[in-house]
């Protein structure tokens, strides 16, 4: 399915209809400006204010039409994308849809190790991954494909250990089974098609990206106001992690300044404690909604 030169314009971009990536997607392209509304009631979106149309569907197709080009990029989990072994570039991890595909064996089990899988049945429904791993380390295995619950397979004996995402570990407990070991840790991933791109498509897909930066930094930073002695501000300079210098600005007391900064959300608390041993007061802390460096 390949597509003729390309000399469009509008940007198609594959989503989830329904499912775990779809609330997370959405409130993505919400956060970097993009505006549409009955995402529910439609597979085919228009947006509002920007050169881009959604298609909304199933995550195992995903990659599929992203290659062939009738998208011009997706948003899928890299189990899919590598499951189906496309080729597609991928543009950005999103830190989203965490999950591990992971062998797991019932709990009294002696297969534990990879070597220990030789000439043994696993269930999975992702069967390339799986075949791929095991001939890696020289393991012959017997694959038993599932397209769902493939946690119940050992219980009723179709299977002596499965191949599954995991994330929180939950369903593996409740069937009596223990994870043994990943063989692939998965996100979320913005993918493009490798296919021939109009210029102004190409155009649009960097804005996309610039957009898509600066709310993934914004995400993981916070902007921090607080006041502090003037004699304070070299100790409090060395405190604060930012990038960039930060702002002072005279207070009307004299001898006092207000320090405006902007620091990685994950060093907050422990900066804070530190900033208010070395004398700073009214400490605020506020999210940011963007950031273009
Ligand atoms: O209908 P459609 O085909 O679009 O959706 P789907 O049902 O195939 O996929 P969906 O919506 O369940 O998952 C979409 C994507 O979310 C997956 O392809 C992964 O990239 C990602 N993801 C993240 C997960 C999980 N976490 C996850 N936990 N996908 C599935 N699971 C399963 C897991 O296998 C287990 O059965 O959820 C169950 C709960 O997991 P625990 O470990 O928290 O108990
Ligand atoms: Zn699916």
């Amino acid at each position: 399915m390949n597509r003729s030169l390309d000399h469009t314009t509008s940007l198609r971009i594959a989503i989830q209809k329904s499912g775990r990536l779809t609330d997370k997607t959405i409130d993505l392209l919400h956060g970097i400006g993009i505006e549409f509304d009955n995402y529910k009631r439609n597979l085919m979106v228009k947006t509002r204010n920007f050169d881009v149309e959604l298609l909304l569907l199933r995550d195992d197709d995903i990659p599929e039409y992203v290659q062939d080009g009738v998208c011009d990029l997706g948003f899928v989990g890299a189990n899919e994308v590598f499951e189906k072994n496309t080729q597609v570039t991928v543009l950005r991890g999103l830190n989203y849809g965490n999950c591990r595909l992971a062998v797991a064996s019932p709990k009294d089990s002696t297969l534990l190790n990879p070597s220990d899988f030789e000439g043994k049945k696993i269930a999975t429904s992702y069967p390339y991954l799986t075949k791929r791993f095991f001939e890696k380390l020289g393991v012959t295995i017997e694959m038993v494909e599932i397209s769902g619950a493939v946690e119940i397979t050992p219980q009723l004996h179709v299977a002596d250990a499965i191949s599954d995402l995991v994330s929180t570990g939950g369903t593996l407990k409740a069937n009596g089974l223990v994870e043994r070991f990943t063989i692939l840790e998965s996100e979320t991933k913005l993918i493009q098609t490798q296919q021939a791109l109009s210029e102004g498509k190409q155009q649009l897909i960097q804005k996309f990206l610039q957009r898509i930066d600066g709310y993934q930094t914004a995400k993981k930073s916070r902007y921090i106001l607080m006041n502090a002695p003037l004699d304070s501000v070299e100790t409090i300079k060395t405190l604060l992690p930012s990038m960039k210098s930060p702002t002072i600005m005279p207070l009307a007391e004299t001898e006092m300044v207000a320090i405006h900064s902007v620091i990685p959300f994950d060093q907050f608390w422990d900066v804070m404690e530190q900033l208010q041993d070395a004398g700073a007061s009214d400490i605020v802390m506020l999210p940011i909604e963007s950031m273009i460096a």
